[in-house]
């Protein structure tokens, strides 16, 4: 058995709000949100993929924050997702690669996209910390 490899989800945060990202890609994920971020390469950390993953898919310079507690199997367990609260510190970002919208939502708004199920409890572990400041 391989170990499953290391994909990063970027709880990206700015303002109170957190990025959420639709994908385009592959079609079964299509059109579900998620927050974005992809898998390690070969020598990279955790935190060096997230800086990588956010400059290429969304064009902005961001610093990897937190770790957010858990991680979570994808792809039937091949993959293992672990997701890091993150700030902006240059650029605004744009949809350059594998998703076709951005939101900034609010802690009353999280729920009002459909989140890939892996997403969710990161997702809901960062809202329940949204608006301490
Ligand atoms: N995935 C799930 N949630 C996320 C990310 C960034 C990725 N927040 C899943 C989707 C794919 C796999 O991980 O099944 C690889 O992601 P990518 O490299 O296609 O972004
Ligand atoms: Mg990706």
């Amino acid at each position: 058995m391989t170990p499953p490899r290391l994909v990063v989800g970027a709880a990206l945060l700015s303002d109170g709000r957190l990025l959420a990202a639709r994908r385009t890609a592959p079609a079964a994920l299509a059109g579900r949100w998620e927050l974005p971020g992809g898998k390690l390469e070969p020598g990279e950390t955790a935190p060096g993929a997230l800086v990588r993953e956010l400059r290429e898919e969304l064009g902005v310079e961001a610093e990897p924050l937190e770790r957010v507690p858990g991680q979570w199997r994808v792809a039937g367990g091949t993959l293992v997702l672990q997701v890091w609260t993150a700030r902006l510190l240059a650029g605004s970002p744009r949809p350059l690669q594998d998703h076709d919208e951005l939101r900034w939502l609010r802690q009353a708004e999280v729920d009002t996209v459909d989140w890939l199920p892996q997403d969710r409890p990161a997702v809901r572990w960062v809202a329940s910390r949204l608006g301490d400041g």
